[in-house]
């Protein structure tokens, strides 16, 4: 186990090491349209990093139809929601790993820098394992595990707690707002991926995991 010196890279999963959004859309999608609502690509952005109930509340809010049903009722949307994404990322293959990632992972093995995962994701086992990367992680905190979700930074603090390193030494990679946030509320560094202009919380924004390295020489 370490000490509260080492550091450590805590990784988000979707959005950061693969894209696993567009399936969560496709499934979302399709629920939509059995409730009748057309549900948009742009509308999808707000689902990123957001829990699978609350997904589903915004889903439903987007159609019109808040309130509308019991809690007995969303939660079987919601599973059935999930029995569609999981079908999908049954068939997800290691290439689909975005770029650098394995590359930045060997380099921080290289440098003694511990590697986690902070998903919101209660299939995050299951898509770590399809893209044959579980091995690399020195601890994994996803969604089955946590009760408060982004941006509550309690995924992000139990990575931490996992490896025994303290926070201002750990180095978070999000894609979301809401990850962005939980991570500057746990004293970490925030390292946004993607695009500036929708990442203003972000220490930094990079497009790959990769281009970190020469902020770590
Ligand atoms: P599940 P992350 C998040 O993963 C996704 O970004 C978000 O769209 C999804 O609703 C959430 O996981 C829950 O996923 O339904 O599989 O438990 O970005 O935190 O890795
Ligand atoms: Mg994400």
């Amino acid at each position: 186990m370490g000490n509260m010196q080492d550091k450590c890279a805590i990784f988000d999963l979707d959005g950061v090491l693969v894209d696993t959004a567009k399936y969560h859309y496709l499934a979302w999608k399709n629920l939509a349209e059995e409730l009748g609502f057309e549900f948009t690509l742009q509308q999808n952005e707000a689902l990123k990093g957001v829990s699978r109930m609350r997904s589903l509340e915004l889903l439903l809010g987007f159609g019109g139809l808040s309130d509308r049903f019991s809690q007995e009722e969303k939660e079987g949307m919601a599973e059935k929601k999930n029995k569609l994404y999981v079908e999908k990322i049954m068939h997800l293959e290691k290439k689909e790993l975005f770029a650098g990632v394995l590359d930045f992972f060997e380099y921080l093995k290289k440098k003694d820098i511990k590697i986690a995962l902070g998903s919101a994701s209660k299939n995050a086992p299951l898509i770590l394992e399809r893209l044959e990367i579980t091995g690399y992680f020195d601890t994994i905190v996803d969604g089955t595990q946590v009760s408060k979700a982004k941006p509550d930074p309690e995924v992000f603090v139990r990575a931490a707690r996992n490896l025994k390193i303290s926070c201002e030494n750990c180095i978070v990679f999000e894609d979301s707002e809401a990850g962005l946030q939980a991570a500057k509320k746990a004293g970490m560094k925030a390292i946004g991926i993607g695009n500036a202009d929708n990442l203003p919380m972000a220490d930094l924004v990079i497009g790959s995991v990769d281009q970190y390295i020469p902020y770590l020489r």
